[in-house]
C-alpha cells in the first residue's frame, strides 16, 4: 500500500466552470483518485476555490456584494457542483482560508530570511475615481502599434503586440471608464527566482518520466532568453493575504496583499491542514502528507492541470518551496492537459460560449459527462466536444454496450431462474476463455491508469465491456437454454459475475452506474480483481440479485439539436 497525495489545479471563485476546465484538472484526478483508492492507496485527494485577485473583486462588485460575501456564496455553488460531478475530494478547502493566510505569509518570511525578497520601487497606474492602483490588464486605450482602440494595458489583442500601459494613447479604466489616470509609485516585493535557477533546472532535470507537454513548457519558460524573472509577489489590493513576514508585520508593505499566484499554490499544504482542522485531527495528520521530516518521504505527489498552469507548477511554486530551505514535499509527478474545444471554436468563460458545469448536470447526469469527457481527454493535443460526438459515445458506448448487457442479462436471468445466481452446470471452454482474456484486458487497464494514460485507460474500459457483449452473443444462453438449461444456467452465473466485475473496473469513470451495478448485485465487495479466476466466482449459486433501472438511456436526435441550439450562443 502506497501512500499518494493528488492536487487538481485550484479553479477560480469568480462564476462556474466550463467543461472544458473540468477535463483538464479536477475531472482526471478525481479518475486516479478513485483507482488509487480501489487498490488500496492510501490517498490524501485535495482541491479547493482560488479566491483573491481583481477578477474576484470585480466579479462581487458586479454582483453587487462585498467580496468576503461573495467568494463564501461562490465556494458553496462550487462545492456543490463538485459534489454533482462525484469529485470525490477529501477537502475541497478555501485559498481565502485563515490557514492559507498563516502559511503564506510563513512562507513570505522564510523567503526573505534567506535572502530572496527584495523590495522594488515601481511606477503603476492609479485611477483617482476608482481609488486604487490598476493591474495592466484592466487599462484599456488606443494601440500606439495598429491603432485598435479596445487594447488592453498588457497586450494588443488585435497585433499581439506587448504593451505597457503607458504605451497607450487615450487610456481608461477598464473598471469605470474614467480617464483620470495619473502613474503613482509604490513598492512591492520581488522573489529572486532567477538565483534559483539552477536548483530549478536539476530538478526538472531529474523529472525524466514526465509526460513531453509538462517538460516541455517547463523548459521553454527556464531557458528562454527572459523565462525565469525574477516575480512580483505583492499587489496592491483590498482582497487578498495581507503581506507580513511570518506573523510579524511588514514595514512598509502596509495595505498591500499577496499576489494571487504566490498563495494560491501554497493552498494544496492550507487545504490540507483545513481537512486535518475539519477532522479535529492534530498538525501531525496533514504534516506527514507535506513534510518530508515528519513522514512524508514516503508520499508520492502527482498535480493535475491544463497547460496553462504548468509554468507556475514547474517554476513558481517550485521556487517557493526550494527557496524556504524547509522540508516540504515537491511535486513528484505533473500530469498536464491540452485545451477542450467547443464546436467548432473555444469555450469562453467572458463570453459565455460552451456548457458550463451546472448547465451539464442539469440536462444529464454526471456519469454522462464523466465518460465523455475522459474517453476524450485532451492529451496528446487539443481536443473538440461536439453534440454529435456526444450523442454516438453515450449513446454506443453507454448504452449500447453496457447499459444494454447488463439489463438483458438481469432479466433474462430473472425470468428464466428467479432472482438468485442460477447454481446448474460448470464453465466450459468459452467461459474459461472469457475470464482468461478478462485477466489478461485488466492488467492492461490497470497499467494505462496507473500511467495516468487517461484516454487510453477509456478504451481499455471500453474493450473490457465489449468482450462481456462479444461472449453472450456468441454463447447466447437464450437460445441453449432451451436445449441445455443447465449450460445457461453457467453462462448466466458468469454473466452476474461479471457485471460486479464491471462494478468494480468502471467505478473511477462512471460511479452512479458503478453503484448501481454493485447495488443489483446484492453485494458491496469493492475489491479490485486481483485474482480473476476468484473475482469471476465471487456471487455463489443462491445468491440474491434484482434487475437495476436502466443504466442508461440514449441521447435523442431532438435532444441534441435542442441542446446545440441552446448551448450555441452567450450564456445569460
Ligand atoms: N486558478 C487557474 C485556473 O483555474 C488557477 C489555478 C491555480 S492552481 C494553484 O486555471
Ligand atoms: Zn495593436
Amino acid at each position: 500500500m502506497a501512500r499518494i497525495l493528488i492536487t487538481s489545479a485550484i479553479p477560480y471563485i469568480n462564476g462556474i466552470k466550463h467543461l472544458g476546465n473540468l477535463v483538464g484538472s479536477q475531472l482526471p484526478a478525481d479518475l486516479f483518485a478513485r483507482y488509487c483508492r480501489a487498490r488500496g492507496h492510501e490517498v490524501m485527494f485535495i482541491c479547493a476555490t482560488d479566491e483573491h485577485g481583481t477578477p474576484a473583486e470585480l466579479a462581487a462588485a458586479k454582483a453587487g456584494k462585498p467580496v468576503e460575501v461573495y467568494c463564501a456564496e461562490m465556494h458553496a455553488v462550487q462545492a456543490e457542483i463538485a459534489r454533482g460531478f462525484r469529485l470525490s475530494f477529501d477537502h475541497f478547502g478555501r485559498s481565502s482560508s485563515p490557514r492559507n493566510h498563516r502559511l503564506t505569509q510563513h512562507f513570505a518570511g522564510v523567503l526573505a530570511d534567506n535572502g530572496l525578497i527584495e523590495e522594488v520601487a515601481e511606477k503603476q497606474v492609479f485611477s483617482i475615481d476608482d481609488n486604487r492602483f490598476l493591474p495592466d490588464r484592466y487599462i484599456t486605450g488606443t494601440c500606439p502599434n495598429c491603432g485598435y482602440e479596445l487594447a488592453r494595458g498588457d497586450q494588443c489583442e488585435n497585433c499581439t503586440k506587448q504593451l505597457d500601459p503607458t504605451d497607450l494613447i487615450n487610456p481608461r479604466s477598464s473598471i469605470s471608464g474614467s480617464t483620470n489616470l495619473e502613474v503613482r509609485e509604490t513598492k512591492h516585493l520581488y522573489l529572486k527566482q532567477r538565483s534559483l535557477r539552477g536548483k530549478l533546472a536539476a530538478w526538472i532535470d531529474s523529472k525524466t518520466d514526465w509526460p513531453l507537454l509538462t517538460t516541455s513548457i517547463a523548459k521553454k519558460w527556464l531557458n528562454d532568453g527572459d523565462g525565469l524573472q525574477d516575480r512580483g509577489i505583492t499587489r496592491d489590493l483590498y482582497w487578498g493575504i495581507p503581506v507580513r513576514r511570518g506573523d510579524q508585520p511588514w514595514p512598509g508593505m502596509e495595505g498591500k496583499v499577496f499576489y494571487v499566484w504566490f498563495d494560491a499554490p501554497i493552498e494544496y499544504i492550507a487545504c490540507t491542514a483545513e481537512w486535518a482542522d475539519a477532522q479535529g485531527l492534530g498538525d501531525e495528520a496533514w504534516q506527514r502528507w507535506w513534510r518530508t521530516d515528519k513522514g512524508a518521504d514516503d508520499v508520492t505527489y502527482y498535480q493535475f492541470m491544463g497547460k496553462d498552469n504548468v509554468p507556475f507548477h514547474t517554476l513558481s511554486f517550485p521556487a517557493t518551496i526550494l527557496g524556504s530551505g524547509e522540508p516540504w514535499k515537491l511535486v513528484d509527478y505533473l500530469k498536464s492537459f491540452n485545451y477542450l474545444n467547443y464546436d467548432g471554436g473555444q469555450f469562453s468563460t467572458s463570453q459565455g460560449r460552451g456548457v458550463f458545469m451546472d448547465q451539464a448536470l442539469s440536462i444529464l447526469p454526471a456519469d454522462y459527462w464523466r465518460w465523455w469527457l475522459l474517453s476524450h481527454a485532451p492529451e496528446s493535443a487539443d481536443s473538440e466536444f461536439t453534440w454529435e460526438n456526444f450523442q454516438a459515445s453515450v449513446n454506443k458506448d453507454l448504452a449500447d454496450v453496457l447499459g444494454n448487457l447488463v439489463s438483458r442479462v438481469t432479466k433474462f436471468a430473472t425470468s428464466k431462474f428467479g432472482a438468485t445466481v442460477p447454481a446448474g452446470g460448470e464453465f466450459g471452454p468459452q467461459e474459461l476463455a472469457l475470464i482468461e482474456e478478462m485477466g489478461t484486458r485488466i492488467t492492461d487497464y490497470a497499467a494505462c491508469m496507473a500511467a495516468m494514460e487517461v484516454r487510453k485507460a477509456a478504451a481499455e474500459l471500453r474493450g473490457i465491456w465489449v468482450i462481456g457483449n462479444e461472449y453472450l452473443q456468441s454463447a447466447a444462453p437464450w437460445t441453449v437454454v432451451k436445449t441445455d438449461p443447465d449450460r445457461a444456467q453457467a453462462m448466466v452465473r458468469l454473466a452476474l459475475n461479471l457485471i460486479r466485475v464491471y462494478a468494480v473496473l468502471s467505478q473511477p469513470f462512471i460511479p452512479d452506474a458503478s453503484a448501481t451495478m454493485m447495488t443489483a448485485m446484492g453485494s458491496q465487495d469493492w475489491s479490485w480483481p486481483e485474482d480473476i479466476q476468484v473475482a469471476m466466482r465471487a456471487l455463489p449459486a443462491g445468491h440474491g440479485f434484482h434487475v437495476p433501472e436502466n443504466l442508461f438511456r440514449k441521447i435523442t436526435d431532438e435532444e441534441r439539436l435542442d441542446w446545440q441550439t441552446r448551448f450555441s450562443g452567450v450564456r445569460a
